[in-house]
């Protein structure tokens, strides 16, 4: 039986464009259809609708914590012109969890941009770190006195990687040059940040807020033991695992390290090339381990070694986003339960701080550039009527967010 703190957090994530729906300003949608992607986002969860009803929900589950992100493009749908009418509905939406007690943690960007802002070169333009702490002073003035954590950017190595090296993403740029000048834009761009929001509570005499970024990190497993592959798994958690938060930490522009862990990846490197030894995958299948509906290999005990791993840093660890998409929902309750265990398991052994836990996602939603089919939720949303369906596993976990601890 593993015992979590009394004020631990317990919830779920979301992010805006995955479950609003309608977000026409934002360069993802021009994307969707440019490609004519064969399941547009649309009206994805109707969250903007019906938030209350979906916070009743996370708050009847007995959640104490929601993270949720703030859609940049309806904010300044136009470069420089900030809607008062959207500011206003985010502040009812944070308002809308506050009065059921549940906690907000506030994303600032999560994988999507308002289309001036591409048009203009997006996170490859030097300018788009004044663009976005423009940006985030708008929101943070406008919200501050209701918010106390808040995550700048979701995932930035991952971002980088589907936008910028493989170019899935818009804006489809396959470059290693160009993905390292994002990747330091998307740095700068959070230590901007980070102090402004900072000083915009020291302005407005409010106690310090919390301020991180949602750090995706995965394990990479070498499927043969060779110098090539042993040298691919040492580059890839440098630069997709480690680098980013170091440099934050020497910046002193993190006050917890906020992460998102989903799987362990097998490293089979084909050649000596960059392109290699950064982007090769094991095609072998010699994965032995469970999967989700995306092929993704499911490895709890990977949890447990990043929490050890970071505890170098005396910072409180946030588990912003763990989760699976499956259509066998007691497998939901597997993943859940066997990654809580490992939590609560690196708690005990070696007393790091770990302040909660988000599981990824509260709805169903629109993965990206996969649609519809994966399903993610601890709520399971029929897109054609909007009707949502507690699924069993929330239930249960429900229970262990009420009990605080785990069997
Ligand atoms: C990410 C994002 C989410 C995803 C989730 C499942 O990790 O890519 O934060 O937007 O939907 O991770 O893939």
């Amino acid at each position: 039986m593993g015992q979590f703190p009394k004020d631990f957090f317990w919830g779920s994530s979301c992010s805006a464009y995955q479950v609003e729906g309608g977000n026409s300003n934002s360069d993802w949608w021009e994307w969707e259809k440019q490609s004519g992607v064969k399941e547009p986002s649309g009206n994805a969860c109707s969250h903007y609708e019906f938030y209350e009803n979906d916070f009743e929900l996370a708050k009847n589950l007995n959640h104490n914590a929601h993270r949720l992100s703030i859609e940049w493009s309806r904010i300044e749908p136009e470069e420089g012109k900030f809607s008062t009418k959207e500011l206003e509905h985010y502040k009812n939406v944070i308002l809308s969890l506050k009065k059921r007690n549940i906690t907000p943690v506030v994303t600032l960007h999560h994988f999507t941009n308002p289309l001036w802002f591409a048009k203009s070169g997006g996170w490859e333009n030097p300018k788009s770190i004044d663009y976005f702490f423009r940006f985030v002073r708008k929101v943070v003035e406008a919200l501050c006195g209701e918010v106390t954590y808040w995550v700048t950017i979701n995932e930035p190595l991952v971002y980088t990687y589907y936008s910028y090296t493989i170019g899935i993403w818009p804006p489809k740029v396959q470059s290693f040059k160009v993905s390292r000048v994002v990747n330091n834009n998307l740095l700068k761009a959070h230590i901007k940040a980070y102090k402004a929001i900072h000083d915009i509570y020291k302005q407005s005499n409010l106690s310090s807020p919390l301020v991180s970024i949602a750090k995706n990190l995965q394990v990479f497993t070498a499927c043969r033991s060779t110098l090539r592959n042993k040298l691919a798994v040492y580059l890839r958690n440098k630069f997709f695992n480690f680098d980013f938060i170091h440099k934050l930490i020497k910046n002193n522009a993190l006050d917890f390290i906020g992460i998102n862990y989903y799987m362990r990846g097998l490293v089979d490197v084909k050649g000596w090339g960059l392109n290699n030894l950064l982007l090769d995958v094991c095609k072998e299948g010699h994965s032995k381990l469970a999967k989700n509906s995306l092929g993704w290999d499911i490895y709890p005990q990977g949890l447990y070694d990043f929490i050890l791993y970071f505890k170098k840093y005396n910072l409180p660890l946030f588990i912003l986003e763990n989760g699976i998409c499956t259509d066998d929902d007691s497998a939901r309750w597997n993943f859940i339960r066997g990654h809580l265990l490992n939590i609560n398991r690196a708690m005990e052994t070696i007393g790091v701080k770990v302040i909660g836990y988000l599981y990824w996602s509260l709805l169903d939603n629109y993965e990206w550039d996969k649609g519809f089919s994966p399903r993610f939720g601890l709520v399971e949303v029929d897109y054609k009527t909007q009707k949502r369906r507690i699924r069993e596993s929330a239930k249960k976990f429900a229970v262990v967010c009420r009990e605080g601890q785990i069997n």
